[in-house]
C-alpha cells in the first residue's frame, strides 16, 4: 500500500519472535515467508519490513521506514534521530561491565586504562567519560565474552540478561551502564496521514500491553461477605455483584493486578470466596 505505514522488525534474532506476537495481538494480518523483506498487513495500514536490528534506528531516521521495534540499546549506541513512543516490556536485558573472576576489583576507577571490548562504544565512551575513567575501548561485534580469555581485553561491557553467559566464561558482572527493553520508535517528521495510522496502531499496543499486568477473576461468595470482598478486591472501578440463583450467594467478578494476585486470593479465600476463576485478559482499553 503506498501510504502505509512502513513498520521495520527484527529478521531473525531475539526480539522478532516476540515482535511479530505483539502485531499478531494487535490483530494485524500479515502473510510471513522465509525470505520476506516485506509484507503487507491485509487488514490495517501498515506494512512490515524485516531488516537487522542494527539498521533499524538508521532506517527509521532516514524516513525508509515510519517506526520501527528495536533494542533501547541499539537506539542508544546508534544515536540516529528517533524518537522513542513506547516502551514494549519484552526483550529485558542491560549493558554491563564484566571482569575475569580474578580480576581485584573494587571501584570503577580500578578500570583506569584497562582494555575494554564491547560492541556498544558509544554507550560505554559516554558512561567512561561522565565517570571520568579513561580506558581503552575496542569495537567488537560478537562473542565479547570471549574478549579477555583470548588476551584481547581486560574486561568487556557487552548485553546481559540471565548472567551465564559471563558464568560460563570467567566473567563476573561488575557496574550495569545501561537498562534495555524493545521500544517502537518513530521518525520524529511523520506525515499527518501516518501519524494517524502510528496513533491507531499505537492505541492497540497499549490495550494489549497492559491486559499482560491484569487478570479477570470470577467467584461466589456468600452475601454476608460482600463487604469485605468488595473491600479486597480494586477492580477498574469496582467489582460486579450479581445474585446467583441459589439464594444466598453473590456471583463477583473483577480484573486484578498479577503482581498481587496470590496476595488477593488468599485474603478472598479467607473472606468467604467459593469457585475462583482467573481468566486471562486480551486486551484492556482504560
Ligand atoms: O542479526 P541481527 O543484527 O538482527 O541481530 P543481533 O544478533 O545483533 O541481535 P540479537 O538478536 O542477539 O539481539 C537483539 C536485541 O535483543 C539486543 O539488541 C538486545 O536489545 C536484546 N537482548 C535481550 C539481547 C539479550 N537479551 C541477550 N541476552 N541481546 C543479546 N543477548 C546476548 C548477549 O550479547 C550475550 O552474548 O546473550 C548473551 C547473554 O545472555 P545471558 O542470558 O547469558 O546473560
Ligand atoms: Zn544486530
Amino acid at each position: 500500500m503506498e501510504n502505509a505505514l512502513h513498520l521495520a522488525i527484527q529478521r531473525s534474532g531475539r526480539l522478532s519472535e516476540s515482535s511479530l506476537a505483539l502485531l499478531k495481538e494487535c490483530d494485524l494480518h500479515f502473510s510471513l515467508g522465509k525470505n520476506k523483506l516485506r509484507s503487507p498487513a491485509s487488514n490495517f495500514p501498515v506494512e512490515m519490513l524485516f531488516l537487522r536490528d542494527d539498521d533499524i534506528p538508521g532506517y527509521v531516521a532516514d524516513g525508509v521506514a515510519d517506526i520501527g521495534i528495536v533494542g533501547e540499546n541499539v537506539v542508544a549506541e546508534k544515536d540516529r534521530p528517533v524518537e522513542i513512543i513506547e516502551k514494549l516490556g519484552f526483550s529485558k536485558c542491560r549493558l554491563s561491565i564484566a571482569v575475569p573472576n580474578s580480576f581485584k576489583f573494587k571501584t570503577l576507577q580500578d578500570l583506569h586504562d584497562c582494555h575494554i571490548a564491547t560492541s556498544h562504544p558509544k554507550i560505554l565512551t559516554n558512561f567512561l567519560s561522565r565517570e571520568k575513567i579513561t580506558a581503552k575501548i575496542h569495537e567488537i561485534s560478537g562473542s565479547v565474552e570471549i574478549a579477555p580469555g583470548i588476551g584481547l581485553s581486560d574486561a568487556i561491557c557487552d548485553v546481559v540478561s540471565s548472567g551465564s553467559t559471563l558464568v560460563g566464561n570467567g566473567l563476573k558482572e561488575v557496574k550495569t551502564i545501561f537498562n534495555s527493553e524493545a521500544v517502537l520508535i518513530a521518525n520524529p517528521e511523520l506525515s499527518k496521514e501516518k501519524n494517524s495510522f502510528l496513533n491507531r496502531l499505537l492505541f492497540r499496543i497499549r490495550s494489549v500491553i497492559k491486559a499482560k499486568d491484569y487478570q479477570y477473576i470470577l467467584m461466589n461468595i456468600p452475601n454476608e461477605a460482600i463487604d469485605k470482598v468488595v473491600q479486597i478486591l480494586p477492580g477498574m472501578k469496582s467489582p460486579t455483584v450479581m445474585p446467583l440463583s441459589t439464594g444466598g450467594w453473590s456471583s463477583v467478578h473483577s480484573v486484578i493486578r498479577k503482581d498481587t494476585f496470590w496476595e488477593i486470593i488468599d485474603n478472598l479465600q479467607a473472606a468467604g470466596a467459593q469457585g475462583i476463576l482467573v481468566v486471562p485478559i486480551e486486551k484492556m482499553i482504560i
